[in-house]
């Protein structure tokens, strides 16, 4: 993982820290009632734990998909027997579409997917077509200052969601209840909602205390090694 991709400049990968907080994150997702299936490490790729990028999970289907960076595009290769257990229906992105699920946030049944440097507008017609087929929808997001859609923004059930950067006055976003992250709390934009509470990147005060004064409970968990490789909480599961 010291060789993974990063832009953020917060120095290099502690492994072993890496893996209590990886051993944390399953603990958090367990104690919240989920069962778990854990991938064995893929040794060959340095930024395969971030795997939501690979698959997006919906109620209908899965979509495997084609990741935009060129070192990240064969961790593909394993998932759809993965998958294959737990759906019946299994889509795939194909040249010369492009497509990281990172970019994509499910709200109910519409999912927002960003246009990024990873994820380019024929994988996001293709995303959308696959879905209409479910009679699910989807729409794009043009992105210009962030990594992936959900480094952003999180949806967290109950019309809400929380925006940073320049997602805050994004139109897509004007009819949900909206909580906003400071610029200097930006690494805690990305978190999860599990079964009724919100995983939380530990260290963010003024988010933490925001969500908690919406009534969700928060559990933080220290993400500062992921935090390194530009990783945020949700990236580092498929949930469904
Ligand atoms: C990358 O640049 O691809 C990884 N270092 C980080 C991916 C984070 N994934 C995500 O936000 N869904």
């Amino acid at each position: 993982m010291i060789n993974g991709i990063t832009t953020a400049g917060f120095g290099r990968v502690d492994y072993d820290k890496l893996c209590e907080q990886h051993n944390a994150y399953l603990a958090a997702l367990k104690s919240l009632g989920l069962e778990l299936i854990v991938l064995n490490a893929n040794e060959n790729h340095p930024d395969s734990v971030f795997m939501e990028d690979v698959a997006l999970l919906t109620s209908e289907c899965a979509i495997i998909t084609r990741p935009g960076t060129a070192s990240r595009r064969e961790e593909i290769n394993g998932m759809r027997m993965v998958l294959e257990p737990h759906f019946q229906s299994i889509e795939q992105i194909k040249p010369d579409g492009t497509l990281e699920a990172g970019d994509v946030m499910m709200a109910g049944s519409h999912f927002y997917i960003g246009l990024s440097e990873r994820t380019n507008s024929v994988g996001v017609t293709q995303l959308i077509a696959i879905l209409e087929k479910y009679g699910l929808t989807g729409s794009q997001v043009i992105l210009d200052d962030m990594l992936h859609l959900k480094t952003g923004v999180s949806f967290i059930e109950n019309n809400t969601v929380i925006l940073a950067g320049s997602l805050k006055t994004h139109k897509d976003f004007s009819d949900y209840h909206k909580i906003f992250v400071d610029d200097d709390e930006m690494c805690a934009a990305n978190c999860v909602w599990v079964n009724g509470t919100v995983l939380l990147a530990s260290g963010f005060s003024k988010i933490k205390k925001a969500i908690q004064n919406t009534g969700f409970p928060v559990i933080g968990l220290d993400m500062s090694e992921f935090q390194k490789l530009d990783g945020g909480l949700s990236c580092l599961s498929l949930r469904f």
